[in-house]
């Protein structure tokens, strides 16, 4: 699945690798049609950031981990891009935090249901992982939100305190937040709706943020939430991007 044509020496392997592991999950039909476009803008602004983790988004993944790590009913949302990015390595992220995954679609069909819920068992099977995924009967409802993409469990997100929400849309992010939740975002547009709404954002590629967690031996955050500042890490990105500009 991850043979592509570039070798690891490539400058832009871990980018074409992600591309293809997009286009595969496209084929099989875990995708939203719109997802290569939302990976296309991801990309495009990864490009601006240099294809790297900031500093900014390196203090936010520390801390984003030492909340993960001390919360009492911590969960992580599974989109379909975030399944075919990086759905091996987001599991043994789970197995770390010892928390359950929740696949919840914004384009809820359920085709993509099963398909992306295979996909996840497929791989605890074969890597041997106890993690649990939820998803596939919700029984609750975010306040706040229309339609499907509102169903979600009780066990799972409705009574997390802290959740992880890669890729994820304003509005759900936004209703998240209102229930009281840490919500931790990840999305390499610093001026997205989410990025702006979430509690804590982390400005880098998913599959970076990823790797990096399951790097950190402990939380190592000296920073705690209270004294976070989410406005100047999202402003430390734009920064980081026109100082590249200017050099
Ligand atoms: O699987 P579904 O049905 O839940 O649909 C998932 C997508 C991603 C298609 C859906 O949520 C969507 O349309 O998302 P948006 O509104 O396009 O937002 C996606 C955000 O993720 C954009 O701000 C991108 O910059 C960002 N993004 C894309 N790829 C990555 C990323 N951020 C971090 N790492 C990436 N690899």
């Amino acid at each position: 699945m991850d043979e592509i044509a570039a070798d690891r020496s490539h400058p832009r392997y871990q980018s074409l690798l992600m591309r293809h592991r997009i286009e595969i999950a496209a084929k099989e039909g875990l995708l939203a049609d719109s997802a290569m476009i939302a990976h296309g803008r991801g990309e495009a602004f990864d490009y601006l950031l240099g294809e790297r983790t900031i500093p900014s988004a390196m203090n936010a993944t520390k801390l984003a981990y030492r909340c993960l790590a001390e919360a009492k009913k911590p969960v992580i949302s599974l989109n379909g891009n975030t399944v075919a990015l990086v759905g091996k390595e987001i599991m043994m992220l789970a197995a770390k935090l010892n928390c359950p995954v929740e696949i919840n679609i914004f384009y809820r069909t359920a085709e993509r249901m099963e398909k992306l819920f295979s996909r996840l068992d497929n791989i605890r099977t074969k890597e041997v992982i106890d993690v649990e995924i939820l998803g596939m009967n919700p029984n609750a409802k975010i306040p706040g939100l229309e339609g499907p993409r509102a169903n979600c469990c009780r066990e799972g997100i409705l009574n997390s305190d802290v959740i992880l929400v890669p890729l994820e849309d304003g509005d759900r992010c936004e209703a998240l937040v209102a229930m009281g939740k840490t919500v931790i975002v990840i999305d390499l547009n610093p001026l997205s709706r989410s990025a702006k709404r979430g509690t804590l954002t982390i400005v880098d590629e998913l599959s970076r943020v990823v790797n990096n967690m399951l790097d950190f031996a402990e939380p190592l955050s000296e920073v705690a939430l209270d004294d976070w500042d989410n406005k100047e890490n999202l402003k430390q990105a734009l920064k980081h991007i026109n100082d590249l500009i200017q050099n």
